[in-house]
């Protein structure tokens, strides 16, 4: 039996590749020389698409793909893609949630260690020398400091499980509150950001989301006070962000993702109250592969005709 055709949108993890090449006849679109002659040729044979969060997949792509009926994407978020429009033609989106969660909640916790301890100054006072002329100067810790989560979702609940092992006192804000969990709900983020010494924001981008962590919700942070983005960069107002960090009106950040990645503004690189990662969230091999695995399971599912492992939902 010939195996079934699958297009891809963009380059892959490595393990997914592989075994792509293995079950079916992949098809990477963004190789192509010509895109429109290859969705010409192989279009109405594509039942399912492999891809990324971070790809559209744009209507006149869709209008090429007329039995398709799976879009597998590599990674949790999904904000590049636009769900309604794949309902609306009978196709089903999948993602991989929970395989990341650990690796991203311990990314957030590092860099808030990195962020309190200091980390990369003290590193550098090492570097160059300069601890035999005094030590380096106390600092603030993690220990005891309040946090406020902004998305107690999967990821979120995770972070909140680790700040409280570090004994923070953990709050959290959300479209609702959730009774079956331990920690403070605020309604309001606002209010809950002039209640904490910590940011976390780890919510869906979505456009109800977009620019929620704005001016207002920094200010209340405070000059004492630090976000940490592990989300979307599009979530926090960057220009603000970058203002108040500049001035002394917010006291620190840590910044795992920027609105127009790779780009990250070059008004950050000589802040000192900034630690920067390079959207590294999930990028462990560990977890990768998990992911990478979990993208195929969703693809054999579905020409199986089995129930598919993550869907999201419509
Ligand atoms: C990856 C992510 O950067 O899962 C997500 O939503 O942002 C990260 O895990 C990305 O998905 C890899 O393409």
């Amino acid at each position: 039996m010939s195996q079934p055709d699958i297009l891809t949108l963009g380059r892959l993890h490595p393990d997914l590749t592989a075994t792509l090449a293995t079950r079916y006849t992949v098809h990477p679109l963004w190789q192509a020389d010509d895109p429109a002659a290859l969705l010409a040729a192989v279009g109405p044979r594509i039942r399912a698409v492999a891809t990324t969060g971070h790809i559209p997949c744009p209507p006149e792509l869709l209008e090429a793909l007329p039995n398709l009926r799976l879009v597998a994407s590599f990674g949790v978020g999904y904000d590049a893609i636009d769900v309604p429009a794949l309902t609306a033609r009978g196709i089903t989106l999948t993602n991989t949630p929970d395989v990341l969660n650990d690796a991203v909640a311990e990314l957030t916790i590092g860099m808030m260690i990195a962020l309190a301890r200091e980390m990369p100054l003290a590193d550098r006072h090492v570097r160059e020398g300069r601890w035999p002329a005094g030590n380096y100067r106390l600092t603030s810790q993690l220990t005891g400091a309040r946090v406020g989560i902004l998305g107690l979702g999967r990821i979120g609940r995770r972070v909140a499980e680790l700040c409280a092992a570090f004994r923070m006192d953990v709050a959290y804000h959300g479209r609702h509150a959730q009774p079956d969990q331990p920690y403070r709900y605020y309604a309001d983020l606002v209010e809950m950001a002039g209640a904490v010494d910590w940011l976390v924001v780890i919510a869906p981008s979505t456009p109800a989301t977009v620019g929620m962590v704005d001016r207002r919700v920094l200010e209340a942070l405070g000059p004492t006070g630090r976000v940490v983005n592990v989300a979307r960069g599009n979530l926090i107002d960057e220009p603000a962000l970058v203002e108040l960090l500049t001035s002394g009106g917010l006291g620190g950040a840590a910044l795992d993702v920027f609105v127009d990645e790779p780009h990250v503004p070059a008004a950050l690189f000589d802040l000192p109250n900034v630690i920067l990662q390079p959207h590294q969230g999930s990028a462990t091999h560990i977890t990768r592969r998990a992911m990478a695995d979990l993208v195929a399971r969703n693809l054999e599912a579905f020409f199986a005709g089995q129930p598919l492992v993550t869907p999201v939902p419509a």
